[in-house]
């Protein structure tokens, strides 16, 4: 694969009229359109948390398709602070990636089955419901009580708030059709909507038209795939659809020297409030926050953001320093 020759730049309009919109949009619409209403009455401020990556298929009958390295860490571990500071979430993630709560027993980094142990049922009561006939049950281990209570209490006062919504993608497709149609939903909340865009977007993409029905076959050398650029979504996002929301994205770059560029690039080009600048290598210890500001020389203003000592994650004081950029916001400031 090469990025020798021009690829097609679509505009959005073209892309959304020419790409197939995922089957169960109009159900997810439904869900976000009374999620939306509900926190508005209840006068809560709502995020849209953007988490994980998304796929590019290579074939319609898709057998192979184009991934990222992302594994939600950031959105899902985002989206507890914007929960525990009074905000309603929709979070749309990536399906399987990791998501609020259960990441915290993710099976791969600590897998839940480690800390269940079986043990006897409990004497006193027989007939204790859930156990197996040789009067077996299973237990947390006493080790891993206080950390599973502290998740789980917080994991179902969200339920009983109702206070998060979660839909999924898995396509880049998906994940535009999805944004366009969560943003359009968003539009009533006005200043009151937050975008935290911390899905790793692919910016790349294969039309469906130039796409092979069935399996590429192997035996004819070497692959070849010529891809086009996927349109810059954040443009209409920030000028048609959500017009008043304070949206953030982020800007991913593995060369240091090119994320303080970029970040201001991307400002200029869509005109959103802030662009979170991350090196992947160092994206779990520090960030940099980049803005607009007229009264400095280089018409922006970056501040880091640094993993306090003591500290297990960054997004703690990124949502922190948000929230308060938010609420200014919010009052016209
Ligand atoms: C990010 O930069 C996220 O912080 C990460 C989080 C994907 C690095 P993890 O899931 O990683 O916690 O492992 N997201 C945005 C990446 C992206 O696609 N940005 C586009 C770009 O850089 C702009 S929208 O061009």
């Amino acid at each position: 694969m090469s990025n020798a020759s021009q690829p097609t730049v679509f505009s959005a309009e073209q892309y959304f009229r020419m790409q197939p919109a995922p089957a169960t949009l109009d159900q997810d619409v439904a869900k976000v359109r009374a999620f939306v209403t509900r926190q508005k009455k209840d006068g809560r401020p709502v995020v849209l948390v953007t988490s994980g990556g998304t796929t590019v298929p290579l074939e319609r009958n898709v057998v192979r398709f184009l991934d990222n390295f992302s594994a939600g860490t950031r959105g899902a571990t985002s989206a507890e602070y914007f929960l525990q500071a009074g905000y309603a979430v929709i979070f749309m993630h990536r399906q399987f990636s990791l998501q609020p709560f259960s990441r915290h027993f993710s099976h791969s980094t600590n897998p839940f089955l480690d800390f269940l142990e079986i043990g006897p049922s409990n004497p006193m009561s027989p007939i204790e419901p859930g156990s197996s006939d040789d009067g077996e049950t299973v237990k947390v281990l006493p080790s891993m009580r206080r950390e599973l209570l502290s998740v789980l209490r917080q994991y179902h006062a969200v339920q009983r708030a109702g206070t998060m919504l979660t839909l999924s993608f898995v396509t880049v497709d998906d994940y535009l059709f999805m944004l366009r149609a969560v943003a359009q939903e968003m539009e009533p909340l006005g200043r009151t909507a937050m975008f935290y865009l911390a899905a790793a977007v692919s910016d790349f993409f294969l039309p469906t038209q130039k796409m092979a029905e069935h399996k590429i076959q192997s035996g004819k050398g070497s692959l070849q795939i010529e891809m086009d650029q996927v349109p810059k979504i954040l443009k209409p996002l920030r000028d048609d659809w959500a017009s008043e929301g304070f949206i953030v994205s982020f800007k991913l770059e593995t060369d240091p020297n090119l994320l303080i560029p970029k970040a201001r690039q991307a400002l200029e080009r869509y005109d959103h409030k802030l662009v979170i600048g991350n090196d992947l290598n160092r994206r779990k210890f520090e960030v940099v926050f980049v803005e607009k500001d007229p009264t400095s020389k280089s018409g922006y203003q970056e501040s880091w953001v640094r993993l306090p000592e003591g500290k297990q994650e960054i997004e703690e004081e990124m949502i922190k320093k948000l929230v308060e950029m938010h609420e200014q916001y919010m009052h016209g400031r």
